[in-house]
C-alpha cells in the first residue's frame, strides 16, 4: 500500500532492490530528484549531501533514528530532513521486552538445543535462567520507546530506574526513579535497556567501566544503536560471567557481527527487526510520505528534524 501511494504521487527514480546504496552511487542516482527517501541503514554523510544535485530539497528518512544523516550539512544546504517518530514505539518496545525475556530465560539456547536434537528430556537444573518478575530495570533514554518499555516492565512488577537528559514530569514518571547521572543508576540495573540515540556523546557509552558498575549477573538489552555499546567490553563480560546475558537487536557495523559473539551462548541476537511488524512498517512508510507531501505542498512537514 505504501509503494502504491508513493508510485501514484511521485515518480520513483530508483528502487531496484531492497539494499542500501553507497554514498557515491546515491549521489549519482539522485540526479534529477526532488527528494531522497532513505532508511536508517543508508548513510547520508556530509560529503554525499554536498554532492547532491541542487534539485534535491528534502531528505525523508524511513526511520526514527537520524544518526545516519549529517544534519548540519543538510541545514547548510537548506535541505529539509524529516523522520518517522511515534509509529514504531510499540513494536520496538515489544522487541526490547522480547530480548529481555529471551536473554534472561535463555530462549535461544533452548531453541537451539531442541532443533539440534540435543534435548534428552527435562532436568531440574537444565537451562536455569535469570528471574525477571519483580527485578529492577534501568532504562537509558526515557523517550517514547523508553517509556513504552517501562510500561511493559510494570506488568512484570519491575522497579523502574531511568536516566534521561531531562527528568520527566511527575505524571509521566509513573513511579520510575530518576538518576541525573547515568553512572549512579548502573548499580541498580538488574536489567539495563538502552534507548538513547546514537550521538558522539553516546558512542561506546556501555564500556568496561560502566559494565563493572552493574550488579553481577545483570542482563543488557539494546534496541537503539550498536554504537552505544563497546562490543569488546560486552563480550568480555559475557564470557567472564560478570553479565548473565545480553539481548541485542542492533550492532556496530551491522550486518557484520563482532566475531566475539560467535559461540557465546548467553546472547539472544536478532537482525535489527525492532520495527518489523506489518502495521508499523506501513505506518512508517505513510509517515515518510506525509512528510514529503507536506513539504511539496509548501507546508511544514509534521516530523521535521532539520
Ligand atoms: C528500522 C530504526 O528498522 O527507525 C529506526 O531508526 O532503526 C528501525 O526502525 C530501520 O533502520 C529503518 O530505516
Amino acid at each position: 500500500a505504501v509503494m502504491t501511494r508513493a508510485g501514484r504521487d511521485y515518480r520513483i527514480l530508483t528502487n531496484e532492490d531492497d539494499h542500501p546504496y553507497g554514498a557515491e552511487e546515491m549521489a549519482r542516482r539522485a540526479e534529477g530528484a526532488d527528494a531522497l527517501l532513505v532508511c536508517a541503514v543508508d548513510p547520508v554523510p556530509a560529503a554525499l549531501i554536498r554532492a547532491l544535485p541542487d534539485s534535491v530539497r528534502m531528505i525523508a528518512t524511513f526511520s526514527v533514528g537520524t544518526d545516519h544523516i549529517a544534519l548540519a550539512a543538510a541545514k547548510e544546504r537548506g535541505i529539509v530532513v524529516a523522520n518517522t517518530p511515534g509509529v514504531l514505539t510499540d513494536a520496538t518496545a515489544d522487541i526490547a521486552f522480547l530480548l529481555l525475556l529471551g536473554a534472561a530465560r535463555r530462549a535461544a539456547e533452548g531453541e537451539r538445543m531442541i532443533r539440534e536434537g540435543r534435548w534428552d528430556g527435562w532436568a531440574p537444573t537444565q537451562l536455569i535462567g535469570t528471574h525477571v518478575t519483580g527485578k529492577r530495570l534501568a532504562i537509558l533514554g526515557m523517550g517514547r520507546i523508553g517509556q513504552a518499555m517501562a510500561r511493559r516492565a510494570c506488568g512484570f512488577d519491575m522497579e523502574i530506574h531511568y536516566h534521561n537528559r531531562r527528568r520527566l514530569p511527575a505524571a509521566e514518571e509513573a513511579g520510575a526513579i530518576y538518576h541525573a547521572d547515568a553512572d549512579d543508576m548502573l548499580p541498580a540495573a538488574d536489567f539495563l535497556s538502552i534507548h538513547s540515540p546514537a550521538t558522539p556523546e553516546t558512542h561506546h557509552w556501555l564500556n568496561a567501566e560502566r559494565i563493572a558498575r552493574l550488579p553481577d549477573g545483570a542482563v543488557v538489552v539494546n534496541t537503539a544503536r550498536g554504537t552505544l555499546v563497546d562490543d569488546e567490553a560486552l563480550i568480555a563480560a559475557l564470557r567472564s560471567g560478570k553479565l548473565a546475558a545480553a539481548g541485542l537487536d542492533v550492532f556496530e557495523n551491522e550486518p557484520k557481527l563482532h566475531p566475539g559473539y560467535a559461540g557465546l551462548p548467553n546472547t539472544f541476537l536478532l537482525p535489527h527487526m525492532g520495527s518489523a511488524t506489518d502495521r508499523t512498517r506501513d505506518a512508517m512508510g505513510f509517515t515518510a510520505l506525509d512528510n514529503l507531501d507536506a513539504f511539496f505542498a509548501g507546508k511544514e512537514p509534521p516530523n521535521r528534524v532539520a
